[in-house]
């Protein structure tokens, strides 16, 4: 049967008669059969990745490329005159995941897949996703997210097992997502939940009873733990994340033949961050409840795990007090002291301890004593964690550390994203990057070629116009698809400096303003959340939002510039805006991004980065050549040297350069006092002034003028299209599938 007909018997009846909704409950059968029937094969040794975030966006079209049906379904559909686009649209994202931490999971669980490696995802099926962001009084509102529909990619499984918390004893339930591989095997993804949660207990916005945690365990992504019932619930989620999760790899690797004596022969257990950290005690636990003796279960355990860090900013190392861990899982904590006293007796250095003088339980202390190797997630942050916050590990333990440099799945950042550069790339150098991202390495030949030159142009232009007639259909937003395409997205936080961009769009206005003009009009994009209760990062919205008034209302400004800041940043907008961007901006203070993969997805499909040496750019600079990135700022070891020496004072640079200072006063001036509000504006103003932890100020002259230099650049349209050529040719390194086949050479060991 064709495609057609398949469809046409799921559905009882014409393509072209049913409505949307009913077409995709059809493909979404459809697309879950044919998955089923490509189960992997059980082999001896399985890697577990688990994380408490798992980022997956959409999944039927992702399912269908992978399939290789997606090009028939788009025809058939078309022919019965129905755009598959519409069809899309009806599915709700799954945004399981705060940002890059969770959708680098998701990258690597596709390739897990593809490479045929035999591997599951542990995570919690979380009923509401990260909070849906919509912007009310130029201020984010935060709202709850569903996504689990009637029909849905989870599939529920009689796989339950007990997870004990002090008072309350709980049985679990099983989901499972089928994770197909590009042209390979079905591994799975699964979720753990109870059937008691209760989302009728979301009351205004996303508050919910934090200390009903029969109804509310599952409930949300990351609830704010900005509160001590906050933080116990986060407790709570991971104790029953790891417990399951420990539970059903024992019980996997007794079914394929472990005695547990031998489990390292049979599992390797990936911790992505330290949110699964638990799983380490709770293994030991289950170890010695199955008669071990504890010394050996350490030891097991031990050579079972291996941990990502994913992070330098002290705030966000996991760091529990041991009272919260009695008051959660007590039955953890005798466990984790005897995990501390073996580390004491060892090692005199206070500072590598567990549980430390305050009785505060460091899990990423565990996990570096307790794990075989400790990886971070891009060459430079890597040698930050050897030589500066991990130094005292690294020291003690320099075989366990290593780095694996992140990577994205390119069917998702490439094949579905952009149609056009695909049918491009095929024609051009054939179809191998497909299956082997460094052929795009083909693509440098023709760096001097005319033709391929123009088309790349005009592919970025088409996709360009293709993002204006979205935004335009869908919110009303008018941009000028002529213009040069500057997009910041990204979580919002202060180390990402997205306050620099808009203190960039003050200057750049203020020029326009004093008769100016930029040779080709500038649109700088912007989407971010920030987290619900981070005063700062909610300001800096209020900020951009404000500018965006202000600037766009302004006619003797806005043909020539134009700020926008879209709602609700999540995997399905970023498809949509990457393939349409000139200028990627990348501009975090350097030593802080760990690596960035957004990054990535814009240099694939032929941006140009604009950023510091920091994280995965640096890696990108290596490979694309200073002619192909505009770099600027200072380094990390500056940056890491003036936070040693409690020397950089932002005053300085505001009293000393008149381009600041207007910059700065403008945040508060008052066009901008009439629309926003006072007392946001004035605490940004002030925080840049007096604090400015992530020196802004610093890098901000050096951010103007290299900003500069790409707008000069992209004047040269022959020469910035070889620009986009490079990039795109250059990308294969940052494919997950390296990624992936990196982390199974040096600490999975599967065969494949
Ligand atoms: C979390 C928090 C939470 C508390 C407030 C401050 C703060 C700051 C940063 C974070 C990030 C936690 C870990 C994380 O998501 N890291 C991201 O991991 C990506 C995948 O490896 C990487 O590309 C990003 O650079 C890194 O920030």
């Amino acid at each position: 049967m064709n495609v057609q007909e398949v469809l046409q018997q799921k559905l009882g009846k014409e393509i072209s008669q049913s409505s949307n909704q009913e077409i995709y409950g059809a493909l979404l059968g459809i697309v879950q059969e044919l998955v089923g029937k490509k189960e992997a094969p059980a082999k001896k040794k399985k890697i577990y990745y688990i994380s408490a975030e798992f980022l997956i966006g959409k999944l039927l079209s992702n399912n269908m490329i992978n399939l290789g049906i997606y090009e028939e379904v788009r025809a058939v559909l078309a022919q019965n005159g129905k755009d598959i686009l519409d069809i899309e649209e009806i599915e709700q994202e799954p945004s399981l995941g705060n940002g890059g931490l969770g959708r680098l999971a998701a990258c690597f669980l596709d390739s897990i897949a593809t490479l045929g490696l035999s591997g599951d995802g542990i995570g919690l099926n979380y009923h509401l996703g990260l909070f849906r962001q919509e912007f009310e009084n130029r201020l984010q509102k935060e709202l709850p997210n569903p996504w689990i529909e009637e029909k849905s990619w989870l599939i529920k499984t009689d796989v339950t097992y007990p997870v004990s918390f002090r008072g309350l004893k709980l049985n679990s339930r099983m989901y499972d997502i089928e994770v197909t591989g590009y042209n390979n095997q079905t591994n799975k993804l699964h979720l753990f939940d109870v059937d008691s949660v209760d989302e009728s207990i979301v009351g205004d916005g996303i508050s919910f009873d934090k200390e009903n945690i029969e109804k509310n365990l599952t409930l949300f992504l990351y609830p704010d733990d900005s509160d001590e019932q906050g933080r116990l619930l986060r407790i709570y989620q991971q104790y029953f994340m790891v417990s399951n999760g420990a539970q059903l790899i024992l019980d996997e690797c007794v079914k394929r033949g472990s005695n547990l004596h031998d489990l390292p022969e049979y599992a390797v257990i990936q911790i992505n961050d330290t949110h699964p950290t638990m799983v380490i005690p709770e293994l030991i636990r289950l170890l010695m409840e199955r008669g071990m003796e504890m010394d050996e279960a350490i030891d097991v355990v031990s050579k079972t795990c291996a941990y990502t860090n994913h992070t330098i900013l002290a705030e966000a190392l996991e760091k529990w007090p041991v009272d919260y861990l009695k008051k959660v899982v007590p039955q953890l904590v005798p466990i984790i002291e005897v995990l501390d006293d073996k580390v004491r007796r060892k090692f005199e250095d206070e500072s590598v301890a567990i549980i430390d003088r305050n009785n505060v339980v460091h899990m990423a202390h565990i996990d570096i004593h307790y794990g075989f190797s400790v990886n971070g997630v891009a060459a430079l942050h890597t040698e930050i964690l050897k030589a500066n916050e991990l130094n005292n590990f690294y020291k003690i333990y320099p075989e366990k550390f290593n780095n694996k440099t992140n990577g994205i799945t390119f069917r998702r950042w490439l094949l579905y994203c952009n149609p056009l550069l695909v049918k491009f790339l095929d024609k051009q150098i054939g179809t191998s990057y497909k299956q082997n991202a460094d052929d795009l390495e083909k693509l440098m030949e023709f760096r001097k070629d005319e033709v391929v030159l123009n088309r790349l142009l005009e592919i970025k232009h088409e996709n360009k116009k293709g993002l204006c007639d979205y935004l335009k259909n869908t919110k009303g937003i008018e941009l000028n698809p002529d213009s040069v395409f500057d997009i910041q997205i990204k979580r919002l936080h202060e180390y990402k400096r997205q306050q620099m961009n808009a203190l960039y769009v003050i200057h750049k206005y203020l020029e326009i303003k004093a008769g100016k003009k930029p040779s080709t009009p500038i649109t700088v994009v912007f989407c971010a959340k920030a987290a619900p209760a981070y005063v700062i990062a909610k300001d800096i919205i209020h900020l951009i939002l404000c500018l965006q008034e202000v600037i766009n209302n302004d006619s003797e400004v806005s043909p020539y510039l134009k700020v926008i800041m879209l709602e609700n940043y999540n995997v399905t907008n970023a498809e949509k805006l990457i393939p349409a961007c000139d200028i990627s901006e990348q501009i975090s203070l350097a030593s802080k991004e760990a690596s960035g993969t957004g990054n990535m997805k814009f240099m694939l499909n032929g941006a140009v980065t604009l950023g510091t040496e920091d994280g995965a750019n640096v890696e990108i600079h290596d490979l694309v050549g200073d002619e192909n990135i505009f770099v600027f700022g200072a380094e990390s070891n500056e940056v890491i040297a003036h936070y040693a020496n409690s020397d950089y004072v932002s005053r300085k640079y505001y009293e000393s350069d008149p381009d600041i200072k207007a910059a700065v006063d403008f945040i508060t001036c008052e066009e901008m006092l009439a629309i926003g509000q006072e007392e946001n504006l004035n605490r940004l103003k002030n925080e840049l002034l007096t604090k400015d932890w992530f020196m802004t100020l610093l890098d901000f002259k050096s951010y103007v003028e290299t900003k500069e230099n790409a707008l000069k650049a992209y004047e040269d349209r022959k020469a910035w299209a070889e620009k986009m050529l490079v990039n795109i040719a250059k990308a294969g390194f940052f494919s997950s599938d390296r990624t992936i086949a990196e982390y199974n050479r040096d600490i999975w060991k599967l065969d494949i």
